[in-house]
């Protein structure tokens, strides 16, 4: 038995590692700047950029898509009559709309990618579209302040709304015929989901980086990152599911004007694969310091 002393010193102890922990837990990814502008480097284009590419399997048996009942709204049940859910989208053992970016790495000459808010071809704009009643595409990327043209293609009102973490909630009505929203998240984030208040089945991500280096699997699971100078990076593939996805993660080497190769596996199989693991992020433990 404890006595009554030491359960108060436990107390004390559990309360002043709540305060530890929550002090650790400011976001740090971001543009950092409270005036909007990007911190860091401008990187200038070398002529000696390589790629990174690779297909993304999916192991085992795909579960079957989900035909959606859209009887709450009749324009979405005539526009489209054989909607399906979208959370994953396998063809021949591949995986379309896996989310491959460049985490972190150094550059041959030992900067780092973060040190670096401009990029050439930066992606200026991107586009999501509400048309029969489903999101297109259902997962997009973007980099940070990209203006996201939002459009509503459906006779019916939709209402867009992005629920991300480290960004500002956003939740706006769209009806029928109205002029396209536009919306920029400033702070990096993978990935923001995107719901539709007025249909509970419409669902897409959005993807904020603060540098280019990102791709969308295709419909058969290739990718391909452009414009990457030569290093050695570590490339996550990010695909949906549960409550934040699910990560794969694997080591590349970009040699000057070359290729770095990537491949990644999700799917029942996909923890034997030998050049891929479960993201398993750091966990920062409250530590007590004695002063
Ligand atoms: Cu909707």
């Amino acid at each position: 038995m404890l006595s009554k002393k030491a359960r108060l010193w436990l107390g004390i102890i559990a309360a002043l590692s709540l305060l530890s922990l929550a002090s650790s837990c400011t976001p740090k990814e971001g543009d950092g700047g409270d005036d909007g502008k990007p911190e860091g480097k401008t990187y200038t284009a070398k002529g000696n950029e390589g790629t990174i590419s690779g297909v993304i399997a999916y192991n085992g048996t795909a579960p079957e898509a989900k035909k959606i009942d859209t009887s709450a709204d009749a324009a979405c049940t005539s526009k489209s009559p054989n909607l399906a859910t979208e959370d994953l989208i396998v063809k021949d053992g591949k995986l379309a709309n896996a989310y491959v970016y460049i985490k972190d790495g150094t550059l041959a000459d030992g900067t780092k990618i973060g040190d670096y808010a401009t990029w050439p071809n930066m992606p200026a704009a991107a586009t999501l579209d509400q048309n029969g009643c489903h999101y297109q595409p259902h997962v997009i990327g973007v980099v940070v302040n990209e203006p996201i043209t939002i459009k509503n293609s459906d006779p019916t009102t939709h209402n867009i709304h992005f629920t991300p973490k480290s960004n500002p909630d956003w939740n706006q009505s769209q009806p029928n015929g109205a002029a396209p929203l536009t919306h920029k998240l400033a702070r990096a984030e993978v990935l923001v989901p995107v719901k539709c208040n007025q249909h509970p089945w419409m669902k897409s991500y959005v993807a904020v980086s603060k540098h280019p280096f990102f791709a969308i699997s295709a419909a058969d699971g290739s990718y391909t990152i452009s414009g990457v100078p030569p290093g050695k990076y570590t490339v996550v593939a990010w695909h949906e599911g549960g409550a934040n996805g699910t990560e794969q993660k694997m080591e590349v080497t970009v040699p000057a004007s070359g290729a770095g190769k990537a491949d990644f596996a999700f799917g029942a199989a996909a923890m034997g694969q030998p050049s891929s693991w479960p993201v398993i992020e750091a966990i920062e433990f409250p530590t007590l310091h004695n002063h």
